[in-house]
């Protein structure tokens, strides 16, 4: 009997070495482990032994049973494994190859200018060690404006002009500066550093340097004992690695109400040399990196308590530095879909 056993585990294995379906292995497991399968035979003539014999060849068919049910299971999920590679290598689709568009009249896309210059910013922040949030475009009161020291009612909201839904909570977020309430909901705890670059919106009419939908990255860095020279070092790093040459900026006071103090960061128009032109209107400064320490009441609304953590904030306009980084002397180029315009940055 006990030779039997090792003959149908024999057999058994040779079966298993020659599947290549999952039918074929269905039918194995029916012919050795069914009910009706050649185990369960050995099993019912085990009636005929001695009970002596019946306890060591029963206890000997059940070991046999586990092990060839293990083995069920290790072709089964090879089997898996092996028809799944070969759907793979047949339904697949080379997103990467190019070269053919050579040939077929298609031309090659590129990336816009504002994404351009926000990956590499991106970069530039990842090597200081920031992290990248995101926060939705329609946004509610209290991530714009409530959260960010502007109460209802207050003055301040007049500086942004906003598009609101009609429940008159949500709308489409004016700066970038909601994503520092929502990067604070997110980390909790300080010490962090994150960056949130996106679209925003404004109810603006639109001139040589201003749109209604334009893009913004927020940056905010929280941690115990930060200071103004902090910031002002951070910021002139920031554009050295921005420009890789030395540009004009003027730091002079702002009003923001989620920072105190408050500063504009401004640089000297690259499009007129500080001469005055209608991008920089004929001032020869363009504002572009507003920022300041950020006020308790943000970090109160953030759950970070403003006696142990302080820190600061940022908002780069992002459009009006690509187009200071590129000589674009108007806004509207970025958005006016114009091919010839966007093929010059294509690489
Ligand atoms: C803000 O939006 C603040 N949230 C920035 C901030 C963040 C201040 C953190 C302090 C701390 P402001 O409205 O000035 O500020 O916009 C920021 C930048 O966005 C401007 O400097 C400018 O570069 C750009 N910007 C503003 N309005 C427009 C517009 N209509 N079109 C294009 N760029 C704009």
């Amino acid at each position: 009997m006990l030779d039997q056993l090792k003959a149908l585990e024999t057999s058994f294995e040779e079966a298993l070495g020659n599947v290549e379906t999952e039918a074929q292995l269905a039918d194995i497991k029916a012919r050795f482990l069914g009910k009706k399968g050649e185990l369960g035979g050995m099993m019912k003539s085990l009636g005929q032994a001695s009970p002596e014999e019946r306890k060591t060849l029963g206890q000997a068919v059940n070991v046999t049973k586990g092990r060839m049910a293990t083995r069920l299971e290790e072709v089964r999920s090879s089997l898996e494994r092996k028809l799944i590679d070969q759907k793979l290598e047949k339904d697949w689709t080379d997103i990467t190859l190019r070269s053919s568009l050579k040939h077929s009249g298609v031309k090659e896309a590129g990336l816009h200018p504002v994404t351009i210059v926000q990956r590499e910013l991106e970069d530039i922040f990842l090597s200081m060690g920031f992290d990248i949030l995101d926060g939705p475009h329609i946004e509610d009161d209290f991530h714009n404006f409530t959260a960010l020291n502007i109460p209802e009612t207050h003055p301040a909201r007049d500086m942004q002009d906003t598009f609101w839904f009609k429940d008159m909570n949500h709308l489409l977020r004016t700066h970038t500066s909601t994503i520092q309430v929502r990067g604070m909901e997110e980390k909790k705890t300080p010490p962090f550093k994150f960056v949130g670059p996106g679209k925003v919106f404004r109810c603006e009419a639109t001139d040589a340097s201003h749109e209604a939908v334009f893009h913004q990255m927020e940056g905010m860095l929280i941690g115990k004992n930060i200071t103004v020279a902090h910031l002002i070092y951070f910021e002139k790093t920031l554009l050295s690695q921005i420009f890789k040459r030395d540009v004009e900026i003027r730091l002079r006071p702002g009003f923001f109400p989620f920072v105190e103090p408050g500063f504009e960061l401004d640089i000297q128009c690259l499009i007129c040399g500080g001469k005055g032109c209608k991008v920089c209107k004929q001032v020869g400064w363009v504002e572009l990196l507003p920022c300041g320490m950020t006020h308790p009441n943000v970090l109160r609304h953030g759950g970070i308590d403003p006696e142990e953590y302080n820190g600061f904030a940022f908002g780069l306009g992002l459009d009006r530095l690509v187009m200071m980084r590129y000589g674009i002397d108007d806004i509207r180029h970025l958005h006016g879909g114009h091919l010839d315009f966007s093929r010059q940055f294509a690489k």
